[in-house]
């Protein structure tokens, strides 16, 4: 038989949610009782909104006919679409051949690894995404797994204190860095300087930001980057990775993009374009037609107005259970333009906090350690979920935290 890969013999027994979702299970079971309410994980519940979903129809029903049926498809997206992408999010700074459709960020964040191979040095801001480790060290990228931490990747602290912007001087040399804003868990949103700060540091070590700005739309202070591309000297040491999923209700239709600047070169002075279009033509047949046909619809005036409604919807929400943390004495931050709280139970492990939380409000949340070793004694709320059983959680949270 062949041998195991080894670097899969270093990844972590189980990856966060489907940890989650094992323990909701387990708990359900064992208590029934009221319905349990997800505040866990990042997953979209309203419907498609109807210009959007136009589109989606739309693009089924071409395909039942003889002059609208298409097959395979460009691997790099629909032109028009990749020129729609370009224009209104990267206006005079991106390209359409810079831009390439996808099934998705998190599927990206696994392909993009492909461009740099095994050894390559990984820095995460901790907490972050479990994709962006656990990605890395499927590839082989980070070393071997010890205890609760991987050898080879870099954690930079992001933290209330240093208002969740880390300390840059750790960087190493020559390596993949992976940054989100605004940010999943914590849901601060870096300011133009500490983009640009993280920019000179990645100049400086020459280095490679993997930017990751899947919740950029939900960000309303026009002074606020939604892309690391409004900074100077990005298009030479950055990726941009982005979603539909969030914004239009996608998380099942599956469609995102990646950026990759023409003037983003190796060390060896050879182009990361031309090679991530090489991977994405050999390894990956384009994102589906109709899910591309609502990503069209999506970018139309009618859609980009449905997309900001959605974003407010879930925004309200998040709000919502961010006042009753507060007023319940809970510390908390985020939740201004990302759909996250990121609530602080001090002295707590956070898989405990988790337990209780599930024990005595029937709620379902995300233990901040499953994000790194910085998010330990956080709580992740999600506001995704249905007015009304955001009002019933929060309900069920105040009583809890008021101990009534
Ligand atoms: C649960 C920072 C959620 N099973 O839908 P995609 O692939 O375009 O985007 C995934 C993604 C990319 N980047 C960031 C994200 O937060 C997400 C989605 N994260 C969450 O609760 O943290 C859904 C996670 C899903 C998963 O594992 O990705």
């Amino acid at each position: 038989m062949p041998k195991r890969n080894a670097a899969i013999a270093n990844i972590k027994a189980s990856y966060l949610f489907p940890e989650i979702a094992k323990r909701r299970r387990e708990f359900e079971e064992a208590n029934p009782g009221p319905p349990i309410i997800s505040l866990g994980i990042g997953n979209t519940t309203e419907p498609i909104m109807p210009h959007i979903n136009s589109g989606l129809i739309e693009g089924a029903r071409k395909l039942g006919t003889a002059e609208g049926y298409t097959g395979y498809g460009d691997e790099q997206g629909i032109p028009v679409l990749r020129e729609r992408i370009a224009r209104i999010f990267y206006p005079g700074i991106i390209a359409p051949d810079e831009v390439f459709v996808s099934d998705g960020a998190k599927c990206d964040i696994g392909r993009l690894q492909l461009l740099f191979g095994a050894g390559i040095p990984v820095t995460v801001q901790d907490p972050s995404y479990p994709v962006y480790v656990d990605g890395s060290v499927f590839i082989g990228a980070a070393g071997a797994f010890e205890g609760s931490g991987y050898k080879g990747i870099t954690y930079l602290p992001c933290t209330k204190e240093n208002g969740f912007f880390p300390d840059l001087s750790m960087l190493p040399e020559g390596g993949l860095i992976y940054y989100c804003s605004p940010n999943n868990p914590t849901g601060a949103v870096s300011n133009r300087e500490q983009l640009t700060l993280l920019i000179k540091a990645a100049h400086k070590t020459k280095s490679i930001i993997i930017f990751d700005a899947a919740y950029s739309h939900f960000i309303r202070d026009n002074d606020l980057p939604k892309s690391i591309f409004e900074i100077p000297g990005a298009g030479t040491c950055a990726i941009e990775i982005n979603s539909f999923s969030k914004t239009t209700g996608f998380t099942g239709v599956r469609l995102g993009w990646s950026i990759v600047p023409k003037a983003l070169k190796y060390s060896s002075g050879e182009s990361v374009n031309d090679d991530w279009n090489r991977i994405c033509t050999t390894i990956f047949n384009g994102a589906s037609n109709i899910a591309q046909a609502g990503g069209l619809a999506a970018l139309e005036d009618d859609g980009l107005k449905e997309m900001e409604r959605l974003c407010d919807f879930y925004l309200e929400n998040t709000r919502q259970i961010k006042t009753t943390l507060e007023k319940g004495g809970i510390s908390c931050t985020g939740g201004e333009a990302s759909p996250y709280v990121w609530a602080h139970f001090p002295g707590r492990e956070s898989w405990e906090v988790f337990s209780e939380i599930l024990t005595k409000c029937r709620l379902i949340t995300t233990p901040g350690s499953g994000f790194g070793p910085a998010g330990n004694s956080f709580i992740r709320f999600s506001g995704f979920g249905h007015k009304e059983n955001v009002e019933e959680a929060c309900l069920r949270l105040e009583r809890y935290l008021l101990k009534i």
